[in-house]
């Protein structure tokens, strides 16, 4: 009896997935789901990518926590639409989560929508949230390894924000083995390094938004 359910429940949530991605795709939408262990920094990034952006930019975040509206907090003082999902336990978003919290939202006329999902490696990989394009993000202090160990998250993304490089000087880490790594389980993904703290690299991942749009 378990097999069928779970069936059902990815059936439901593909349903609803493609019903946003022809929706974002008519209004000339660009969805992208951020996707991370806990704290690589993709608050941090979106953070550092609306303090860059034209206040006329039509641009919005939905963010996706266990607990707490934080995410969402650091997130409004840019000025732009912010809403935070609090899924109460799921330790992912789903393309419900995001079709329920996008009501009464401008969402047509959208020119970007971000989507931050739960800090969690491993279970938003299964959820289509209807996004145009996936961003996985790795800190240097996580590790090489994080592409082979968790090989469908990196595998179903289009981008790997290599983040956190300011502590390079501080921690073990190889960057050429993390891009080989994700070059293993995703040979096409395009590898880029940033410092949300130090700004280096964030031309290149603004040019990488700019490139989708
Ligand atoms: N040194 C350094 N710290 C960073 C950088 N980017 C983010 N941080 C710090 O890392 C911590 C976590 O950053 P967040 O942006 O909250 O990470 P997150 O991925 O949104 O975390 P969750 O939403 O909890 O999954 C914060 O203390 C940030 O200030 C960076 O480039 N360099
Ligand atoms: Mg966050």
């Amino acid at each position: 009896m378990r097999v069928p359910l779970e069936r059902k429940v990815l059936n439901e949530n593909d349903r609803i997935a493609a019903t946003l991605r022809e929706r974002f795709q008519r209004n000339g939408t660009f969805c992208l789901n951020l996707i991370s262990s806990p704290g690589s920094g993709k608050t941090a990034l979106l953070e550092r990518t609306l303090a860059g952006f034209d206040a006329a930019r039509r641009v919005a975040v939905l963010t996706g926590d266990i607990q707490t509206d934080n995410d969402a907090r650091r997130l409004a003082r840019y000025g732009f639409p912010v809403r935070q999902i609090t899924t109460g336990g799921a330790c992912h978003l789903d393309a419900r989560m995001v079709e329920r919290h996008l009501t009464d939202w401008p969402v047509d006329e959208l020119e970007i929508l971000f989507l931050e999902n739960v800090g969690n490696l491993v279970c938003p990989t299964s959820y289509d949230l209807g996004e145009e394009a996936r961003a996985v993000l790795l800190s240097v202090t996580e590790g090489e390894d994080k592409p082979l160990k968790y090989p469908a998250t990196f595998h179903h993304a289009d981008l790997m924000v290599l983040n956190k490089i300011d502590l390079l000087p501080y921690v073990p880490f190889s960057m050429e083995l993390a891009r080989e790594n994700a070059r293993r389980v995703q040979p096409e993904i395009e590898i880029l390094e940033v410092s949300c703290t130090s700004g280096e690299g964030l031309e290149r991942w603004n040019d990488w938004i700019e490139r989708h749009l």
